[in-house]
């Protein structure tokens, strides 16, 4: 924690360094409270810097210093300057070697930035800014160095890791043991590693295109070594296809994966050697449910593209994250689409979007893909870099074609080898290879906000044309109120009455990519024998919300009919929203609530249709959540929207029950677990009948539940079915469900996550009181994370109808549990307090409520500069 209020940094303020360190040494001796850290830095003048020598600026940040020396003179403690937020040296020559000695406390280290002990093993995070949390170093990355890396450790760590390749191993003179590793590829600081404990791993080989046979090994604690397999596989494919799809080979002799269980993020693409969250790779069919096996493969695959897109080209500073977040992004969710059903990999991401970034979008931290200023850069590892990020680097695909994009990607690798480039130098390679011009594109990366499109139509029956008027806007943000117009590649098909798509030229093309960059524009076709009817924003081609003024025989006439999947489910989505506004009216209005009979008979083919994916059917079946309703809302009534989706969800169980049953019936097999995409599939839409049938809480139902629940033979069925159990079942089974599953899992540390979010996360059983009961649990630890996202976070992020109980106690517990976990965490505190920080959207005396929670933790005493950049910034 800083001791000045935290100062903002600004983009346009960037300078180049003023040293460069050509290589860089470091020597660990490893103990809990004390590890000696021993750095050699080539360092250099930076030729593009300017004239003379100005001091040595490095960062450091909690550390004993305990010596310095040039060119192997110990420099004098008169001659530095100790800062608080690192050194400063004075410089007399234009290279030099410079050697630091510091200790650090890795036990203490509850940040879980830089080095810390998770379990009794050694691990790293030096991303955004960790690396000065080990040494003193110029810890920016735009300084890239050629790292080895000595540790020495005692013998109960014999697994001692870091970047590159193995070079020596040996033991010293006091019986301690040492593994020097050396790495030859130039990386900034934040992608160095380290692990050193007691670990198991599995091995498997893969040769890459071009033959070269590389080791792959995951390091897991030995009770864990069984749920390695998936990780593996996900790990060859991620590697076989970014061969195939950007020609893109790994370039190490070995690529290492290691699970830690205290982790702030999912995984970290550390050069040769990444981290994982142990959520995010362990996995075995008894003990993880088939998205943690989807997720995984996602998460594998990530860090993995990171090796090209982040690694071998890396960012100039940390305004560009987006450069590496919102390409590698995009390139894991073209993996996951290939390697399972596309649409539904669509679908899941824009409800993410739709709901998450599109709420972030419009709140109070709201910010650019490339922001330009930041307090903490930490707070700025968002849905926006990432998730929006990754659609404007879809949208530059969807314009220059999958050929033009590659071309594109080949460039920008080519030409950027090695370097450390901004988002700017990224859409140059796009423009260069393809000879086309994205000036007004670029203002997807500089303005903030989720852009409106109005459109509107017009048919002219005598000749035949038909004119689609665009108006676009977008709302001010934070320090932008006005905003110029977007380029949006709006694609669209235009539906005869016979449902398919009519040609929408001579040559008989049947969708188009409209090229939308004006406020306001008129796209004209002609030759059209009937008045179409427009699918807007097929498989949603750019970031934006649609507005048009489509009747409920229209939404229908989509649902059914759409070429494009994607939209079908959209039509479905916009069909049952109206149907919901309509129910938050009539409860407002404290008249009885009665469901569409249009949306019952909708659901209804849906549900009989076998010709669609059951993975696809099973997303059509959702109703829109109540984050969705409260992000599209103009104010939210949490009341309202909870009311309406739960009338809603018990009249469609009710009426569809027999379908339903049937569904569940055909899908109930014995058939053995697989990971594939069919079955998952399957699954997916038979827990999704399973869900709903429940929802009837008859005896029936509930039974089925029970039934899968004592017979589950893999995690998937058992999760659906307990929380069928615990979300609609009596308490006393649900009681004894809840337990019996503890006792069988309460060792295995995934499982048990599992089991605190089913509960945290339930609006029947997840009340203030049990989420604070289970705050008891001798398995919860505030300390770790994944137990406060499951607990903490289960509830103030999935858990509606608690979380916005009209005395305002949620709001209070989130802000106090902030307030608790600043002191040990501020990356894991500053995210825990982001639910209460949008009061501005809700009406009232919710909304006031929530806004002096929000004040309670300004007021607590000194925040963290995570948690004061959050908190001060939503509070204006
Ligand atoms: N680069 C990682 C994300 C990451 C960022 C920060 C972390 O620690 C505070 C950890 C991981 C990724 O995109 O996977
Ligand atoms: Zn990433």
């Amino acid at each position: 924690m800083k001791d000045a209020q935290p100062s903002t940094v600004y983009l346009k303020d960037y300078r180049v360094p003023d040293y460069l360190v050509d290589s860089t040494h470091l020597h660990f001796e490893l103990q809990p409270k004390a590890t000696l850290v021993k750095s050699q830095l080539k360092i250099r003048r930076n030729p593009d810097a300017g004239e003379g020598l100005p001091p040595l600026l490095l960062d450091g940040v909690e550390l004993e210093l305990l010596s310095v020396s040039i060119d192997g003179q110990l420099v004098p403690a008169s001659r530095y300057r100790e800062l608080p937020e690192g050194l400063s040296i004075p410089v007399d020559k234009p290279a030099f070697v410079l050697e630091i000695h510091n200790r650090i406390n890795p036990e203490d280290n509850t940040s879980l930035e830089g080095l810390y002990l998770s379990n009794g093993m050694y691990c790293t995070q030096c991303e955004a800014e960790g690396f000065r949390k080990i040494t003193y170093y110029p810890d920016r990355p735009d300084v890239m160095s050629k790292f080895t890396t000595t540790i020495v450790a005692p013998r109960q760590y014999p697994v001692l890791l870091s970047n590159g390749n193995e070079i020596e191993r040996g033991a010293t003179e006091d019986g301690r043991q040492f593994v020097t590793w050396e790495d030859p590829f130039a990386k900034p600081a934040y992608l160095f590693a380290l692990v050193g404990g007691d670990l198991q791993h599995v091995e498997d080989s893969y040769t890459t295109s071009s033959g070269r046979k590389v080791k792959l090994q995951i390091f897991t604690e030995a009770k864990n070594i069984g749920k390695c397999d998936h990780a593996m596989r996900s790990l060859k494919k991620a590697m076989r296809w970014d061969e195939a799809v950007y020609g893109r080979e790994y370039d190490l002799d070995i690529f290492m994966v290691v699970a830690v269980d205290h982790f702030n993020m999912g995984a970290m693409e550390n050069k040769g050697l990444n981290i994982f969250n142990s959520a995010c790779v362990l996995a075995s069919p008894e003990t993880a449910t088939d998205s943690s096996f989807q997720r995984i493969e996602s998460i594998v695959g990530h860090e993995y593209f990171h090796n090209w897109s982040g690694n071998r080209v890396t960012c100039r500073d940390w305004f560009q994250l987006s450069l590496k977040e919102g390409f590698t992004v995009f390139r894991d969710a073209e993996f996951s689409a290939d390697m399972n059903s596309r649409a539904v990999k669509r679908i899941e991401d824009v409800s993410m979007l739709r709901t998450a970034q599109f709420a972030e979008d419009a709140g109070p931290m709201s910010h650019p893909v490339r922001p330009d200023s930041y307090m903490e850069i930490s707070n700025f590892y968002t849905l926006t870099v990432y998730e929006k990020g990754a659609e404007v680097v879809r949208m530059i695909h969807t314009l220059l074609g999958t050929e033009g994009f590659r071309k594109g990607s080949d460039l920008y690798f080519e030409r950027h080898d090695g370097q450390a480039v901004t988002c700017e130098d990224f859409v140059v390679a796009m423009e260069d290879a393809n000879g086309v011009d994205l000036t007004q594109f670029r203002r997807w990366y500089s303005q903030a906000g989720t852009p409106v499109l109005e459109v509107t139509d017009a048919y002219d029956e005598v000749n035949g044309n038909y004119a689609l008027t665009v108006k676009q806007s977008c709302p001010p943000t934070p320090g932008q109120e006005e905003k110029l117009p977007f380029h949006i590649p709006l694609a669209i098909g235009l539906l005869g009455a016979d449902g398919g798509d009519l040609p929408l030229d001579t040559s008989g093309t049947r969708q188009v990519v409209l090229q939308v960059t004006e406020a306001e524009q008129t796209f004209n076709f002609s030759g059209l024998l009937e008045k179409p009817l427009p699918s807007l924003l097929r498989g949603f081609s750019a970031p934006v919300k649609v507005r048009y003024g489509y009747s409920t025989e229209q939404l229908l006439f989509l649902m059914r009919n759409d070429a494009d999947e994607f939209n079908r489910w959209d039509a479905g989505q916009r069909l049952a929203f109206m149907a919901l506004e309509q129910l938050q009216q009539a409860y407002r209005r404290e008249e009885t609530l009665k469901l569409q009979p249009q949306l019952v008979e909708a659901y209804r083919s849906v549900l009989q249709n076998r010709d669609l994916d059951p993975a696809l059917v099973a997303k059509m079946l959702a109703l829109p959540s109540e984050q969705t309703l409260a992000e599209e809302a103009e104010k939210i009534d949490a009341e309202a929207i909870i009311a309406a989706r739960r009338f809603a969800r018990a009249a469609l169980a009710e009426a569809l029950k027999g379908d339903l049953l049937a569904c569940y019936q055909r899908l109930h097999t014995d058939k053995p677990y697989s990971p594939e995409a069919a079955d998952i599939a399957e699954r997916s839409l038979k827990n999704a009948c399973l869900a709903y049938l429940c929802v009837t809480e008859e005896d029936d139902a509930l039974a089925l539940a029970q039934v899968q629940f004592d017979s589950a033979a893999n995690m998937t069925d058992s999760a659906a079915a307990l929380s069928a159990l615990v979300n609609h079942g009596d308490t006393a089974s649900a009681d004894a469900a809840l337990e019996s599953f503890y006792q069988r899992w309460q060792q295995d540390t995934q499982v048990v996550e599992l089991w605190f979010g089913l509960q945290s996360s339930s609006a029947k059983r997840g009340t203030l009181e049990n989420v604070r009961a289970l705050m008891q649990h001798p398995a919860f630890e505030l300390k770790n994370p994944n137990k406060v996202r499951a607990v903490i976070g289960g509830f103030a992020n999935r858990n509606f109808t608690q979380f916005h109980r009209v005395d305002g106690s949620g709001f209070k517990f989130v802000a106090e549990q902030t307030i608790a976990l600043d002191k040990l965490n501020p990356q894991i505190a500053a995210r825990l307090v982001l639910p209460i920080t949008r009061w501005k959207k809700y009406g009232g005396d919710l909304g006031e409520k929530m806004k002096t929670a929000l004040q309670s933790v300004m007021d607590s005493g000194k925040l963290s500069a995570d948690l004061y950049e959050v908190v001060s910034k939503s509070l204006v």
